[in-house]
C-alpha cells in the first residue's frame, strides 16, 4: 500500500508571527484521512515550527538544502542543520529552484545523495514547460529529469522517495493539468521507474501532483490511480483549504 501524502509548500512567504497564525489554525484542524500531512515553512521559521507541530500529524519539511556537509558556502544550509532542528524531509528540485538558482539535474543528484546520506527522505520535484507539452515533448523531458537525477541510486533508496510531478504551466498559474493528464503522466513515470528498478519499487513509490490545487479540484485529481497525493503552494497557506485538501482522500 503506497503512502499518501498532501506536503505544504509555503514558499518564501510568512514571517513569524504568520507563521505561528498559520501553524495555531492547522493545530485546531481534524485530520480525516489517512494521508500524511507535511508543511514546509521558510528555514527562518522551520526551528519554530519544528518544534510547535512535534508530536502532531503535521510533519515539519524543508524547502531545499545544500550538498554539502559544512564549509564556505553562504548562506546555505545543511541536511545535518536540518537534521539537527528534528526535519527528516527535504523538497528537493522545484521548478522554481531550477528556474531561479540554475538548479539543474547534475547538481539535485548530489543533493539527493547528500539528504538520503544523512537518513532523510526526499520529495523529489520536476516537470515540463509549456513549450515542451506543447510539442509533444512532455515525456522525453520528465523521463530525462527522472533519470539524470535518480538513476544512479540504488532500489532500495527508493523507500526515502517521494516523487512530485509539478508541470511547470500549471504552478501559481491557476491552470490545473485535468486529472487525465496527471494520470497519464504519473502513469509514465511509474513506468520509467519499473522499466529501471522492476514492479516492487515502482509500486512502492509515491507520486505526488503538484500545480494549482485547491479543495475545489483535489478530490477529482487524488482520485486517480498513480495520483498519490499532493505537493500545495498557494492554497497551503490557507488552513482551512490545506485541511480541506488533507480531507479529500
Ligand atoms: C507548485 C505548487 C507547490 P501552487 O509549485 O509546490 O504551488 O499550488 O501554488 O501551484
Amino acid at each position: 500500500m503506497r503512502k499518501q501524502i498532501v506536503a505544504g509548500n509555503w514558499k518564501m512567504n510568512n514571517d513569524l508571527s504568520q507563521t505561528k497564525s498559520l501553524i495555531d489554525a492547522l493545530k485546531s484542524k481534524t485530520k480525516t484521512s489517512n494521508a500524511e500531512v507535511m508543511v514546509a515553512p521558510t528555514f527562518t521559521n522551520l526551528s519554530h515550527a519544528s518544534s510547535v507541530l512535534k508530536n502532531t500529524n503535521v510533519e515539519v519539511i524543508a524547502q531545499n538544502m545544500h550538498f554539502a556537509e559544512n564549509g564556505a558556502y553562504t548562506g546555505e544550509i545543511s541536511a545535518s542543520m536540518l537534521k539537527s532542528i528534528g526535519i527528516e524531509t527535504v523538497i528537493l528540485g522545484h521548478s522554481e529552484r531550477r528556474e531561479y538558482f540554475n538548479e539543474t539535474d547534475e547538481l539535485l543528484a548530489k543533493k539527493v545523495d547528500a539528504a538520503l546520506a544523512k537518513g532523510m527522505r526526499v520529495i523529489f520535484c520536476f516537470g515540463e514547460e509549456l513549450a515542451d507539452r506543447k510539442s509533444g515533448n512532455e515525456e522525453t523531458v520528465v523521463g530525462n529529469q527522472i533519470k539524470n537525477a535518480l538513476f544512479h541510486l540504488n532500489a532500495a533508496s527508493y523507500q526515502n522517495i517521494v516523487l512530485a510531478y509539478e508541470p511547470v504551466w500549471a504552478i501559481g498559474t491557476g491552470e490545473t493539468a485535468s486529472p487525465e493528464q496527471a494520470q497519464d503522466m504519473h502513469a509514465f513515470i511509474r513506468k520509467t521507474l519499473a522499466d529501471k528498478y522492476g514492479d516492487n519499487v515502482a509500486d512502492e513509490v509515491s507520486i505526488l501532483y503538484g500545480g494549482s490545487v485547491k479543495p475545489a479540484n483535489a478530490e477529482e485529481i487524488f482520485s486517480k490511480p498513480d495520483v498519490d497525493g499532493g505537493l500545495i503552494g498557494g492554497a497551503a497557506l490557507n488552513a482551512d483549504d490545506f485541511f480541506a485538501i488533507v480531507n479529500a482522500f
